[in-house]
């Protein structure tokens, strides 16, 4: 098998895969579907990152005890526009699956409401869940650590998780929604894993060795230190993501789930904050003429020849939907590999 063969499943053939894979590790068939469904999506958009490679993630948390598979989530309402969401231990798909009809309920009667997502084990990409706040019509942030992975602009040790955030912004028109998606750090880890599974070198804009020298060696660099994106800005942000989304809800900063995690090798542990946010809370009645006004400036930004985020995802998903999901032939085999171990 070399490293460029390619095999086509259909997303249904994926769903199934993955639900099969996640089961047999003893992922109870409710976990199994929520984290399947994110792990295809995905897939799907062309995130590989973070698409069907995080069954072999999921896998590994699994068998190292670093997630409770049969977890029985717990919603509660600390506050008339709070939901907290106690995972248990468990992937946090579920959690946020189980909460969001809470969530939206709130922010449609408060104008705007915040979920935690409390004691979850996260591997994922955030934008599927700013996308189904956004197409219920709201506005969604959310927010998670990840472990310390990260060095502070201006240091070669790291602090912070690679934290990302995503924001979503309803269309008109029966368009898909805005949404960007992204880690605080140059680039998610999981692409880092991707270069070092492929054997390939990375910018050496990325990270530092473990003595703190810019490397274009993805092992080195995952032993050293990642570099957050934008210098400080970045590293400000990152700051934020641990914050808001670790001592704020009452949870872990990036530095305490890799500490949690005791060498396992696991996904991180700890919290994510979501925000939701309805347009008519300020705007009342005039809702859909200022939301047109916003299309003003999506049109002014592809007027020009760039592009919006997500155009690429979305480009990404229409093919797959035709065409199927063409994954590389040596993950489908170590995911075949996962499967009988
Ligand atoms: P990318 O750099 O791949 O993409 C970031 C965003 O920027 C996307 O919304 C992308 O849109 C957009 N974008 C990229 N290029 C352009 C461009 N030229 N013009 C306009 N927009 C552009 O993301 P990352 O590598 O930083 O993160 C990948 C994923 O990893 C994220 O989904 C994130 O949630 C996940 N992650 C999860 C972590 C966790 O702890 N759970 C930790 C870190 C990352 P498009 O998709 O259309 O290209
Ligand atoms: O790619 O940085 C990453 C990541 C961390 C947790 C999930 N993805």
């Amino acid at each position: 098998m070399s490293a460029t063969d390619m095999i086509t499943l259909s997303p249904e053939q994926a769903d199934e895969l993955a639900r099969t894979v996640l089961q047999a590790w003893g992922l109870a068939p409710d976990h199994a579907s929520a984290v399947a469904h994110t792990m295809v999506s995905g897939e799907r958009d062309g995130c590989t990152s973070h698409g069907l490679y995080r069954l072999l993630v999921a896998a590994n948390s699994v068998e190292r005890g670093v997630v409770v598979p049969d977890a029985v989530p717990e919603v509660s309402e600390p506050a008339s526009a709070l939901v907290r969401v106690d995972g248990k231990g468990g992937f946090a798909q579920l959690p946020f699956a189980q909460g969001l009809p809470l969530l939206v309920a709130k922010a449609k009667a408060h104008g705007i409401a915040a979920m935690a997502l409390n004691n979850v084990v996260h591997f994922a990409a955030l934008w599927p869940e700013v996308e189904a706040l956004a197409e219920q019509g709201l506005v969604g942030l959310a927010f998670t650590p990840s472990h310390a992975w990260v060095a502070p602009e201006g240091g070669t040790k790291p602090v912070f998780g690679t934290n990302p955030l995503a924001f979503g912004w309803p269309r008109p028109d029966g368009q898909a929604p805005f949404v960007f998606d992204f880690a605080t750090s140059a680039v998610a880890r999981g692409e880092i894993e991707l270069h070092r599974r492929a054997g390939k070198a990375i910018p050496d804009t990325w990270g530092y060795d473990a003595q703190g020298n810019p490397s274009t060696d993805a092992e080195a660099v995952l032993d050293g230190a990642m570099r957050t994106f934008g210098a400080h800005k970045g590293a400000a942000l990152a700051a934020l993501v641990e914050l808001i989304a670790g001592p704020l809800i009452g949870d872990m900063t990036s530095a305490e789930s890799l500490a949690a995690d005791e060498g396992r090798g696991g996904a991180p542990l700890g919290g994510e904050l979501v925000i939701a946010i309805d347009p008519a809370g300020f705007l009342g009645s005039g809702v859909a003429d200022h939301l047109r006004r916003a299309e003003a400036m999506f049109a002014a930004i592809e007027g020009q020849g760039a592009r919006l985020p997500g155009s690429r995802r979305l480009a990404a998903r229409a093919v797959s939907d035709v065409q199927g999901l063409r994954i590389p032939a040596k993950l489908y085999q170590d995911i075949m590999d996962v499967l009988e171990r």
